[in-house]
């Protein structure tokens, strides 16, 4: 693979560790353990998974000897930089454990596991991919691992090659479905520990013992780079408003982070607008008057950041997208039918008056997408509304009409942007490939220690690295019973952004002066060569959650 200058000397560098991996490891056990909610319930489920204790390592002098180790890892769900790390940190465990160790990468995600597609990940293969971006050593997928019968197959070729200990690096679906896994081969005595890593550039995979997923560092800081680009440019021809949408599903850590880190003049968090119950024209109302107080100042430019799940979380854009699952899941044909002209009309005509009105005011383009666009489950794809377009053509109409009541004096022209895939291949700062290297020597030695039903934890990451504590914490442990496609499922609870911890606290309390003033803050680029304080600073998040403790 022909690699650039920066690549190569990237590639020499060396993720730190924390000082319990560094050396001899002892493990200490804390007390039991019991699920965030549902107690009893995931204990029935779980029988032979919940309860188990919080694991943290120690530094030890005692030489231990363990034998050999054959495992095996798999990528699933959305790209996240410093995936390969996470490989590579296993890797080198496991050869640190014993030099006889094995380590084999299932292909496209859990799928290769299902149809015994692999690859044996030597020692060549995992120097390419040291401190690189992207899932290609072995790919992702995101095919469900959930019932008995992948579980069975699964676990056929798991045994024809000898592997005792299967890493699943995922996001909080994955993770979920990894302690179903582990479950399930401890109860029919299979012989496979199941250990999981917490991935997605979403930040959503974060608790207690989870301090945040990998991955979210990266991309939040590729997205502030690019979106510092913008402020300048919009500061220097001072005659746009962007309309900035970013990824992360539903919940809006990645638009609260950037935000954090670049003062744009309006981020909107969904959380907040559910919590208000604000409705779309409020959200419209609040970024019109900002744009009008600018104006006001002869600024008309600005900046707005948009989570890619706002309108889920507007309550009436909820219920009319319930109630356009529902009626189009029990119509598709028939509305297929209809004449593409006439589908808009359709299907106002079949909605209740509330949601057929709220549809009748959305913009041609939002209209169609959210009567085409649907999964395999018949949902809506929310992540392809071009919701930063909406907002924007709304807004121009509100300010239309502020102008014919003398509220709205000066000019409004917009451009549009969706940052997404552009970071999710990232190559990782240097505190995702510390923080990814770290969880996956972890997890090579919860499998040493013979654990199963964990996932790799490092903890105190705004310390550095080499007093992080690395463990393990039960997956039981972050679970509650959610409704799912109508059945209550266990899962592990999505961690959305609360309004009343440090980093939305002290978005809340800047964000008017940020509307006001032009007081943007451009990042630049990620440097990997430098000062300490330019390398390795994580993200403003993790600082004001540990500060705000
Ligand atoms: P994961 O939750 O699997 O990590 O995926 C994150 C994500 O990047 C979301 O932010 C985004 O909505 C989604 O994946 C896009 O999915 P796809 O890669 O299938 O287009």
């Amino acid at each position: 693979m022909k690699k650039s200058a920066l690549q190569t000397a990237r590639a020499a560098y060396r993720p730190k560790l924390p000082k319990a991996l560094q050396g001899q490891v002892s493990v200490k056990e804390g007390a039991p353990t019991e699920s965030v909610a549902d107690q009893a319930d995931i204990q029935k489920l779980f029988p032979n998974t919940y309860g188990m204790p919080v694991l943290s390592f120690e530094p030890s002098s005692e030489t231990k000897n363990y034998p050999a180790i054959t495992a095996g890892v798999i990528l699933s769900g959305g790209q996240a930089p410093g995936g390969h790390n996470v490989i590579a940190g296993l890797f080198d465990g496991l050869k640190a454990v014993n030099p006889d160790s094995r380590l084999y990468g299932f292909l496209l995600g859990p799928a290769g596991l299902i149809e015994h597609n692999y690859i044996e990940l030597t020692a060549d293969i995992i120097d390419e991919y040291r401190n690189t971006g992207g899932f290609d050593i072995i790919g992702s997928g995101r095919t469900k691992l959930e019932t008995v019968e992948q579980f069975d197959k699964g676990l056929e070729i798991l045994k024809k090659l000898g592997i005792q200990a299967l890493v699943i690096i995922g996001g909080d679906d994955s993770n979920t479905n990894a302690c179903v896994l582990a479950e399930y081969y401890k109860k029919i005595d299979a012989g496979v520990q199941v250990i999981g890593c917490p991935k997605t550039i979403d930040g959503d995979l974060k608790n207690e013992m989870i301090e945040t997923s990998f991955g979210f560092d990266t991309a939040c800081k590729v997205y502030s780079e690019v979106i510092g680009n913008i402020q300048r440019d919009c500061n220097s021809a001072k005659k746009y408003w962007h309309f900035i949408k970013l990824m992360g599903r539903s919940a809006s850590h990645i638009a609260l982070e950037c935000a954090l880190q670049t003062q744009p003049n309006i981020c909107i968090i969904s959380e907040e607008v559910e919590e208000k119950n604000m409705s779309l024209d409020d959200v419209v109302k609040y970024i019109a008057d900002i744009v009008a107080a600018r104006a006001a100042e002869g600024n008309n430019f600005g900046t707005v950041l948009i989570p890619e799940g706002l309108i889920e979380f507007i309550p009436a854009m909820k219920k009319l997208i319930a109630e356009l699952n529902d009626f189009l899941a029990h119509n598709g044909a028939e509305f297929a039918a209809v004449a593409k002209e006439e589908q808009r009309q359709y299907i106002i005509d079949h909605l209740t008056p509330e949601n057929a009105a709220i549809y009748a005011s959305l913009p041609e383009g939002v209209a169609r997408q959210l009567s085409l666009d649907r999964d395999p489950h018949g949902n809506v794809q929310v992540s392809l509304i071009e919701t930063e377009k909406l907002l924007s053509e709304m807004v121009g109409k509100k300010l239309a009409d502020m102008k014919k009541a003398g509220e709205f004096k000066g000019k409004f022209s917009a451009q549009h942007h969706f940052f997404g895939y552009e970071g999710r291949c990232a190559a990782p700062s240097n505190f995702d490939a510390d923080y990814c290297y770290s969880l996956g020597y972890t997890a090579s030695v919860l499998i040493a220690e013979g654990k199963t039903g964990y996932m790799s934890s490092v903890r105190r990451t705004t310390l550095p690295a080499e007093e992080w504590i690395a463990g393990g914490v039960p997956v039981t442990m972050m679970m509650n019973m959610e409704r799912r496609h109508g059945e209550m499922k266990p899962v592990i609870q999505k961690a959305l952004v609360r309004l009343d911890a440090a980093p939305f606290r002290y978005f809340a309390s800047q964000r008017d002066v940020w509307a006001k003033e032009t007081c943007y803050v451009y990042p630049g680029p990620i440097q990997y060569f430098g000062p300490t304080e330019v390398c390795d600073p994580t993200t403003k998040t993790l600082v004001l959650e540990a500060e705000g403790k």
